[in-house]
């Protein structure tokens, strides 16, 4: 198959009625973080058994299109010898990969932040295939206060995604761009909007000028909302109209699917508000979800590190899979967060 049909194919894959992208690619000090808080120690053992749970959830591949793990689980197996991306695939999931080097200081702007790991990308990635990856994601930081994300940063971190999006696609990896304004702050979702519309703007002008095909790219964008320290939580209806707004100024219509991170929000709050974005008229893509958090937290919660609670975190995870697969249709309803639904 060449390149092109390739990455059609991926695509075609990733991209379903009813379903989206669970993220599971945090680096090791953020799962370090997320086991800190059910009392688990972040050994290889612990995350090789509390990844096999979450691939190994029965029919997890009736809401989840594609997975976004992390470099040590590409290599990682079942305690029964499976390695885990071909488990995705055999639950109809297709497994990617997380390729930035994670965020750093932008030197000489106070502030800002930009995301490395360039150098060495087209050999990794060619690793990464051969493992099972078939698309990657890479995601910039944008710090929300009076004197940033500078110019300098929208620019530069534009720059850097669109030439590792050119790297992927070059090889047949589709890739996710992951532009994430930070909820940190007490600003206005106004302040969140017109931030978000400059780095979209940039960054689609990047990925122009790099040649990438738009027709092969994921976006995976934070929702605009205000600051996590804003006194008043701004309602779905006003999030997707904001988050709708800007997107539809920015993004191309080309672009396949738009899959949001979930940054911070809880877990009902991200599904309610993708629904809200889906109850608007239809728009020139799709909207859907790749969540990290909003997804794993209930399963997180529920499994605490005891062989004896795998089923109930497995079932957590499916249950907030089918929310949001029922958000991406515009069918979700708050009420069905009560057991039965
Ligand atoms: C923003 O984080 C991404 C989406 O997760 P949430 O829905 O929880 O916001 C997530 O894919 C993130 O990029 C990975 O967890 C890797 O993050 P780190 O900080 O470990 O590089």
């Amino acid at each position: 198959m060449n390149t092109q049909d390739q990455l059609q194919e991926t695509i075609e894959l990733l991209v379903q009625k009813g379903k989206g992208i669970l993220a599971a690619d945090e680096s090791d000090p953020t799962i370090a973080k997320r086991f800190d808080a059910i009392g688990v120690t972040s050994t290889e053992e612990h995350r090789r058994i509390y990844r096999s749970l979450i691939l190994e959830t029965p029919r997890l591949g009736d809401f989840i299109s594609g997975i976004i793990l992390f470099e040590e689980t590409l290599g990682q197996r079942t305690g029964d010898g499976t390695a885990l991306p071909e488990l995705a695939t055999r639950q109809g999931i297709v497994p990617g990969i997380k390729v930035d080097k994670s965020k750093g200081p932008l030197a000489l702007s106070p502030g800002d932040e930009i995301t490395q790991g360039l150098d060495g990308l087209a050999q990794r990635l060619e690793a990464y295939q051969i493992q099972g990856a078939r698309f990657a994601k890479w995601r910039n930081v944008y710090h929300i206060s009076d004197t940033t994300p500078s110019r300098l940063a929208i620019d530069a971190n534009a720059e850097m995604l669109a030439r590792y999006a050119a790297i992927c696609q070059a090889q047949g990896i589709v890739p996710i761009v992951e532009p994430e304004v930070l909820m940190d702050g007490d600003h206005t979702i106004e302040h969140c909007a017109a931030v978000s519309e400059q780095v979209l703007h940039a960054l689609f002008h990047a990925l122009h000028r790099h040649h990438v095909i738009l027709e092969h790219t994921l976006l995976k964008p934070s929702m605009i909302t205000p600051g996590k320290s804003y006194p008043q939580k701004a309602v779905p209806t006003v999030v997707a109209e904001q988050t709708v707004r800007i997107l539809r100024r920015t993004v191309p219509a080309a672009l396949p699917s738009i899959n949001f991170l979930s940054g911070g929000q809880t877990p009902e709050e991200a599904t309610a508000n993708l629904n809200a974005m889906n109850c608007l008229a239809p728009q020139p893509w799709e909207l859907s979800f790749s969540y990290g958090r909003a997804l794993q937290q209930p399963a997180l919660q529920a499994w605490r590190g005891e062989p004896g609670n795998v089923m109930a975190a497995q079932a957590a995870l499916y249950r907030r899979a089918e929310l949001n697969g029922a958000a991406r249709r515009g069918e979700y309803r708050p009420e069905m967060e009560s057991a039965g639904g």
